[in-house]
């Protein structure tokens, strides 16, 4: 019989900067995602990657005097880079994906010439706001008060050549995908793309740009690079082998469709809508879901790297242990929701739930043990009337905490743990096995 299968991945990130306590919730839910697929006996392909090309990465390397490429190379190989966050949290993926390993930027030219045969993709005019001194456009929602982001100075409209995708022609079959089927959860989502986006008409996406090189180079036209998202999203099927030798096309055809994408909500809109509608050209089959996460908050706004206002996953890790901040992280915060971190949050998780209630009924239980039966519990038990209650939750919890996992539902499915963990220390309290230690009238009951 064949193996059931299981794809997940996270977004690929920006290696513009460390990564923060925001990357690392969606890369944990992810990891957990995986281990309990895996454990199902699903074979499971867990994607995660770094996102390296763009104007950005390009502005940020010649600030640190350095090429773009030994600029992403420290961030993601580099001490306490994003490989290594990805170790010390116990990161279990199977593929990390680079947008600059040559097998990617080899396959992303092909498609990029794949849908431009197909008329997919056609030259046009890109308009938008120019920066002279830093030679950058920027879009309108960029500009800070009007001005360049990055200096501050006065922009101007200014027009480039440029390639576009024709994302209108799918809007329809996108439309269609979104309000009858369940590809985009949590559906609260699906509104908000219909109605923001679609319905006011879509237009045509630009996917090439001549004012700066950090890019894949577009080889029949290589004044151009290609612009974010062809180059980003079709990582999930080049690092299957899709359009490359690099890995075994049974890869690609094991495990693709993706089953989910985990992703962040502000990016929601090129998964649920740019995204289908390039696999619709290319003719390729669509992931099964795209699950749009909520934000981790500092002081009510989102934590960015352009903000400054981020925690440092590291500095966490390593003062309170990486099981501990994955256990806060999935049980603190409902996945589909946005949640304010702190560090009295974690602080009191840690107290309440790991070391008070799983510490102590793991300490006092086996210490019990060890104490009255020298570790080695005797055959002859006897029942109680306390006891039917707790195993009836006891044999309940998988499927509870199954049906919560499907559901994505980290936080309800460790509730569902911890219930039965509470109910354990509430039986022990109950039935007081330091009475019955006692006498030996009462070993039975006490073994039990
Ligand atoms: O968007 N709370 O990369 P990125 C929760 N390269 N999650 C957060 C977060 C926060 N405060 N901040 C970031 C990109 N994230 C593109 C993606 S995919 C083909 C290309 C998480 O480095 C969240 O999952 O900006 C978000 O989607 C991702 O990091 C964005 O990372």
């Amino acid at each position: 019989m064949d193996q059931k299968k299981f794809y997940i991945t996270t977004p690929i990130y920006y290696p513009s900067d460390k990564l923060h306590i925001g990357h690392t919730y969606c890369t944990v839910a992810t990891d957990a995602m995986a281990r309990y697929k895996r454990l199902q006996g699903y074979n499971v392909k867990f994607l995660t990657g770094t996102d390296e090309h763009g104007q950005k990465i390009e502005l940020k390397a010649k600030e640190a005097g350095v090429t773009p490429q030994q600029f992403v190379d420290n961030i993601v190989e580099g001490p306490k880079g994003v490989k290594d966050l990805w170790k010390l949290m116990n990161i279990s993926y199977d593929r990390f994906i680079r947008t600059t390993d040559d097998y990617h930027v080899a396959a992303i030219q092909k498609i990029f010439k794949k849908m431009y045969e197909k008329g997919d993709i056609y030259k046009g005019t890109y308009k938008g706001k120019y920066c002279t001194p830093c030679e950058s456009f920027w879009t309108e929602s960029q500009l800070v008060n009007g001005c360049c982001p990055d200096c501050g100075r006065p922009v101007v409209d200014a027009e480039e050549e440029a390639y576009f995708f024709r994302l209108s022609k799918y809007a329809d079959r996108v439309r269609d995908l979104l309000v009858n089927t369940d590809f985009l959860l949590p559906r609260s989502r699906v509104n908000e793309m219909v109605h923001n986006f679609i319905d006011p008409g879509l237009e045509d996406l630009c996917v090439s740009r001549t004012s700066f090189k950090w890019g894949i180079p577009v080889d029949f036209d290589p004044k151009h690079v290609v612009y974010v998202w062809i180059d980003a999203l079709f990582n999930y099927t080049t690092a299957l082998g899709f359009m490359n030798d690099k890995y075994p096309d049974s890869d690609y055809e094991t495990f693709w469709p993706a089953d989910v994408h985990f992703i962040g909500k502000e990016i929601v809109r090129f998964h649920s809508i740019i995204w289908p509608a390039m696999l619709m050209s290319m003719d390729m089959p669509l992931p099964k879901h795209v699950y749009g996460h909520g934000w981790l908050l500092l002081d009510g706004g989102k934590m960015s790297k352009s903000k400054g206002n981020v925690v440092d996953p590291y500095l966490l890790a390593e003062r309170y242990s990486a099981d501990a901040l994955r256990y806060f992280l999935l049980r603190d915060f409902p996945f589909g929701s946005d949640g304010n971190f702190s560090n009295e949050l974690l602080i009191n998780r840690i107290n309440m739930d790991l070391a008070n209630d799983l510490g102590n009924l793991l300490s006092r239980t086996t210490a019990m043990a060890d104490k009255y039966f020298g570790g080695c519990l005797p055959i002859e038990q006897d029942e109680g009337p306390e006891d039917a209650a707790l195993l009836e939750k006891v044999s309940g919890l998988r499927a509870r905490y199954e049906a919560d996992m499907e559901a994505y539902a980290f936080q309800n499915a460790l509730a569902d743990v911890f219930e039965v963990i509470d109910n354990a220390n509430k039986y022990i309290d109950a039935t007081a096995p330091w009475v019955l230690a006692k006498s030996e009238d009462t070993k039975p009951r006490l073994a039990r």
